[in-house]
């Protein structure tokens, strides 16, 4: 198996409205997945062996080693080695499609952008080669202890330019599917230690079954997952659904722009069976449907969300296509506990909500326990004339503004003013030192905003996502979005 390989013309298909992320409860069931799709799957191989780098670069004339980029694969190969880093030089149409059984050894595979910065061997090396972007047509990784890194963009104040990996598919497709979906429900292996980064994802932002990453391998489990620095944008269904999932960071990532109707009901974020999940530092926009951040079954406990703003841009979701608003809230579970949910030990601290058209902020409807809201800024929310929405979530120095008649809460703040350097351009760092929230409770460790900056300094605990004063050396204001 030494050429490109091929993969599965029909990728289309995994979309299947069975697995979809956000759809109905009482539509969703166990998918039956017929043994011929896996047959048509032309896969890559994991050799168990150590490794070097290699180069990658459509293409490449030379002899195909990958030795260097003379000699660069002009595709991933057939088998990729244990323990080896390959760099992929701007291009198109590459293709990363694996599904590994049982495989215990634990050393990296690194699929890492080239840029003139970092692209091993200099040896043929063009600068030509890495000042671009490496497309990729829709992934499929069903593997443990693999990298793949873009190298470059994203993250707070700079979270939708530069990446060097894109997945662009303009079908209705899921776009990462990191999982085993085509394996028979106890034939499924679990995946951990997996890490993608700085890449931008984008689809149809049209009711359907579009989605970005994909980790929905229903009664395999997944452990030990990066997702950093992505730009996942419009995408129909929903940009991000984690199933059967621990241990799963979402950091300096932009979600946002998806779509909803009532036959494919879109969501931003959907959790199912899953505990000790992060979301931090990350941006999410003109979401649809349910929600932006939540569950819909099985325990949810552990769950720690901040560092975010919640928004919608100035043009509003009605831009995004599909209808407006969220059902169940920003943050949410839903609305009835037939199907297990249990919310445990949410910790939403440190978030902007800005400019959002219904006032349901934290909507956790199963009880649950231990579930707090601490040091929230909330700012133009239902459009500055509606009222605020909290259930089953224990509220502390959250600062609040339009609507200004707030919830009443411990230490809780009323807005005088408009908080943010410049919320018109979406410039949601604070303005000044004036606001402060309770330190927040010393067993949870050092605090740091998106920028590195530590809250608390100076004695202010800034209400909201960002600190003030800005970090020394980060310029101010920052503009972190712009519509
Ligand atoms: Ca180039």
């Amino acid at each position: 198996m030494g050429g490109p390989l091929s993969v599965d013309s029909r990728r289309g298909r995994m979309g299947s409205p069975n697995m979809n992320c956000g759809m109905p409860i009482a539509a969703r069931g166990i998918m039956k997945v017929g043994p011929w799709i896996r047959s048509v799957l032309a896969l890559l191989l994991i050799a168990p062996t150590f490794g070097a780098n290699y180069c990658v670069r459509q293409g490449a004339t030379g002899a195909q080693t990958g030795a260097d980029w003379v000699n660069a694969y002009t595709n991933l190969p057939a088998t990729l080695v244990r323990g080896s880093t390959y760099y992929v030089a701007d291009g198109t149409n590459y293709k990363l499609n694996i599904h590994s059984r049982a495989d215990s050894n634990t050393n990296m595979i690194t699929i890492r952008k080239a840029t003139e910065a970092d692209h091993g061997t200099s040896t043929g090396w063009n600068p030509a080669y890495g000042d671009g972007t490496a497309d990729w047509l829709p992934v499929v990784l069903a593997a443990s202890y693999v990298t793949f890194d873009g190298a470059t963009g994203g993250g707070a104040g700079n979270f939708k330019t530069g990446h060097g990996f894109r997945i662009i598919d303009n079908s209705d497709t899921i776009l990462f599917m990191l999982s085993d979906k085509y394996g028979a429900p106890n034939d499924r292996v679990s995946i951990t230690n997996i890490t993608v980064a700085h890449t931008e994802m984008s689809s149809l932002n049209i009711p359907g079954n579009c989605e970005g990453v994909n980790l929905t391998a229903s009664g395999a489990s997944f452990y030990s997952v990066t997702l950093s620095n992505l730009y996942l944008h419009d995408i129909g269904d929903g940009p991000l659904c984690i199933q059967h999932s621990r241990d799963v960071t979402i950091d300096g990532c932009w979600l946002g722009r998806n779509a909803t109707s009532p036959d494919h009901h879109g969501v931003v974020v959907r959790m199912d069976f899953s505990n000790f999940i992060t979301f931090r530092n990350s941006w999410f926009e003109d979401g649809v449907g349910t929600g932006f951040v939540g569950a819909y079954d099985g325990t949810g406990s552990d769950i720690y969300i901040y560092g975010n703003v919640f928004c919608y841009s100035a043009a509003g979701p009605a831009a995004a296509a599909g209808s407006a608003g969220y059902g169940n809230g920003v943050i949410y579970t839903l609305m009835n506990d037939t199907v297990g949910i249990n919310p445990v030990n949410w910790r939403i601290y440190h978030n902007t909500f800005y400019n959002l058209p219904a006032g349901n902020c934290i909507g956790l409807y199963v009880a649950g326990s231990n579930n707090v809201g601490y040091n929230n800024l909330f700012y133009r929310v239902n459009g500055g004339s509606g009222s605020w929405s909290f259930t089953n979530v224990s509220r502390k120095g959250d600062a609040f503004g339009q609507p200004n008649s707030f919830p009443s809460e411990t230490a809780g703040i009323a807005l005088t003013q408009d908080p943010f350097v410049n919320a018109a351009s979406f410039n949601l760092m604070p303005k000044d030192a004036s606001l402060t929230s309770p330190p927040l409770p010393p067993e949870w460790g050092p605090q740091k905003d998106a920028f590195g900056n530590s809250r608390g300094a100076g004695g202010i605990w800034t209400p909201g996502a960002y600190q003030f004063p800005p970090l020394a050396g980060v310029s101010s204001p920052l503009t972190l979005v712009s519509p």
